[in-house]
């Protein structure tokens, strides 16, 4: 008897949201345990070795940069990604509203076959999980 599993060998975090959310800034604090005072546009791909991770699978975490990225390579890391993290700043609420009118229809878009983890977050410790395939409605980011 053949059972299905679908055990990822590798597993890739990417953050999106509007310009100047905090992105780069989160995960340069992940890096340096101290809020960064100084950010580039884009930080450069983080590996985190399996031995350091829960699940013993190696994690890259993924920045995205509107002005250093054009469109089809937004596209490109959303395929290719197994979560992907939409970041926002509670004090500006264009970036809360582009999550439901931009940010999951993209995501749908470039995973029309398989599923992706959904995660929306203004903190890393705060953070709201949501399922791709349970069909996120925007209703619910409202
Ligand atoms: N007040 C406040 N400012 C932040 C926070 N996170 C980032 N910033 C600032 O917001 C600006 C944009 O941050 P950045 O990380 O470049 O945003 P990104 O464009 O989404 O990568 C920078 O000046 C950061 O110092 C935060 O949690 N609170
Ligand atoms: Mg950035």
């Amino acid at each position: 008897m053949g059972v299905k599993t679908n055990i990822r060998k590798h597993v890739r975090i990417l953050l999106v949201g509007d310009q100047g959310v905090g992105k780069t800034s989160l995960i340069l604090s992940l890096v340096s345990e101290e809020f960064p005072e100084n950010v580039p546009n884009k930080a450069e791909e983080i590996t985190i070795p399996a031995d350091v991770t829960p699940e013993q699978v190696p994690t890259n975490i993924v920045d995205y940069s509107s002005s250093d990225q054009n469109e089809a390579e937004l596209h490109d890391q959303i395929k290719r990604a197994s979560v992907v993290c939409i970041i926002y700043a509670v004090d500006d609420e264009d970036s809360i509203d582009r999550i439901s009118s931009y940010w999951i229809p993209l995501i749908r878009e470039n995973h029309l076959e398989e599923t992706c983890p959904v995660v929306l977050s203004w903190l890393w410790t705060l953070i709201c999980l949501m399922r791709h395939d349970a069909r996120v409605s925007s209703s619910e980011v409202e």
